[in-house]
């Protein structure tokens, strides 16, 4: 048995942007162009232990039970460096990772991943960090991660030049009010370019992208403005917007390229049918073709049904707003 002297197990949940980070300003610090708003999600989540010990000779990671090869373990351990290094410990690390994401879903997870082994290593190594300045360090693992140190409604500050400490999360609002996601899984074959290369291919190359930092701005502010007042009708519709126009700025990419399918279409065009029947609903799309409904909650149940009579149930999750990261007893059978 190896000597564990530093041990840590902790739940975080994803989350969905209701504007959107698209673009780096400075990739190695994962510094964002923009600031982002997002509503963090209870359905799904991320479950991580790390352990550390002088008695490993090298950092690994089990991720759902299967050990990830030595080329995606650099990233990992690059991340698990900033916590060794501000706390002056040496030891590599074993890590255990089970995601809590429907397999239909095809959700990413680095948000929730990242979130869940950096709040680990984080107690591990005794750190103390608040979440604010965990999410800093969060941050530098997936842009999206440092939004899930916090649960409800979440502020990703775009903060100023390349200072690190400048660019983090708060919470804004709990969420604790008539909010509800759903989740529509759209089959997919293709695998997507991944958001980190379609983000770097769109700021490279599109014209459109030049107008995405002035349009975050706006919607920002009203955004804020409008989860205040809980104004949902404000806050579908800005994000839609958003959303929408971030999807546009990668159609004028050169060569275009775009996370819509056939279902995806389908999806929002169900959406606006609901609307003009009066039920109010709105979209979100990332980068993938699945399609995020945000709604009330005490709609969920008519917004499902409609949905029903075109997609197969697995492919209906349906999400409330969810906590942040949480401290947990890891179970060996987990
Ligand atoms: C978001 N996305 O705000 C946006 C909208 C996708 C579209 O954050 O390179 O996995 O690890 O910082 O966080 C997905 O990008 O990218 C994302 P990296 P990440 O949710």
């Amino acid at each position: 048995m190896p000597d564990i002297t530093h041990e840590a197990a902790y739940r975080a949940h994803t989350n969905i942007a209701l504007i959107k980070y698209w673009g780096k300003r400075h990739p190695e610090l994962f510094l964002p162009v923009t600031s982002s708003l997002s509503l963090t999600l209870d359905a799904f989540y991320t479950e991580t232990r790390i352990q550390f010990s002088p008695d490993y000779t090298s950092d690994t990671l089990y991720l759902n039970h299967k050990q990830m090869e030595a080329d995606e373990m650099a990233h990992i351990s690059h991340f698990v460096d900033l916590f060794r290094q501000e706390a002056g410990v040496q030891a590599a690390c074993q890590i255990n990772s089970i995601n809590h994401v429907p397999t239909a879903a095809g959700l990413a997870s680095s948000a929730s991943a990242f979130a869940a082994l950096g709040s680990a290593c984080n107690t591990a190594l005794g750190l103390n960090m608040d979440a604010q300045q965990l999410s800093t360090f969060v941050r530098q693992g997936s842009g999206s991660a440092s939004r899930s140190v916090h649960g409800g409604f979440v502020l990703w500050h775009r903060g100023e030049g390349d200072v690190s400490s400048s660019s983090f999360t708060e919470q804004i609002d709990d969420a604790n009010w008539d909010i509800g996601m759903l989740v529509v899984a759209v089959n997919t074959e293709v695998k997507p370019f991944s958001s980190r290369a379609g983000m770097q291919h769109t700021v490279e190359t599109s014209p459109f992208y030049q107008q995405w930092p002035a349009e975050v701005e706006k919607d920002l502010a009203l955004m804020l403005e409008a989860i205040k007042a809980q104004d949902f009708t404000t806050m579908g519709e800005i994000s839609e917007h958003n959303a929408m126009k971030m999807h546009a700025t990668m159609l004028a990419a050169k060569p275009s390229f775009t996370y819509f399918q056939g279902e995806s279409i389908l999806a929002m065009h169900l959406v606006q049918k609901l609307r003009r029947e009066g039920l109010e609903c709105y979209y979100t799309m990332d980068a993938g073709p699945n399609v995020k409904v945000l709604c009330r909650q005490s709609d969920m149940a008519h917004i499902k049904a409609a949905f029903a009579i075109h997609f197969k149930p697995d492919q209906l999750i349906e999400a409330k707003p969810g906590p942040g990261p949480e401290a947990i007893q890891w179970k060996e059978a987990n």
